[in-house]
């Protein structure tokens, strides 16, 4: 009895690791839009899936003091940044950080960012954990990885 317990439990583990250690978020299109001034901050966008619920709790970069998720609400004619603590990810879903829509703000820049660099962010998930991406710098009016690479 004992035995077929102990038999029962290796399986479980033997098939719930591989499971755990395949990533569930994907992120990728990593990019930020060049900047003219370090004093400025700084905009990167993203796009994100997972395979399961789960939520981005936060994110850092070695180039920024902070990185704050922004959403933008219109008021009228008048669009206003709006500070979110967490971002939802249902699952199969595609969300996508834009400029003029939410993106992840680079507050206290030590640098300015210079079209053609990268530099690396982490993003923390509440079930995924954290995932570092490269983020490439693109133009200062880009709209997107997708366009710049046309
Ligand atoms: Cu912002």
């Amino acid at each position: 009895m004992m035995r077929k317990l102990i038999a029962t439990v290796v399986v479980v583990w033997a098939v719930a690791s591989p499971a755990l250690a395949e990533e569930s978020v994907r992120v990728f299109d990593a990019w930020a839009r060049a900047s003219v001034l370090a004093s400025r901050p700084g905009a990167a966008y993203v796009t994100i899936e997972s395979t399961s619920d789960d939520t981005l709790i936060g994110a850092s970069t070695p180039v920024a003091e902070q990185v704050m998720i922004h959403a933008v609400e219109k008021d009228g004619d008048v669009s206003r940044m709006k500070h979110i603590e967490t971002l939802e990810l249902p699952a199969g879903e595609r969300i996508t950080l834009a400029p003029g829509g939410m993106h992840l703000m680079l507050m206290g820049l030590q640098d300015k960012l210079s079209e053609g660099t990268t530099f690396p962010m982490t993003l923390s998930f509440e079930n995924a954990g954290e995932i570092t991406v490269e983020v490439s710098v693109l133009g200062i009016a880009a709209e997107g990885p997708r366009e710049a690479t046309q």
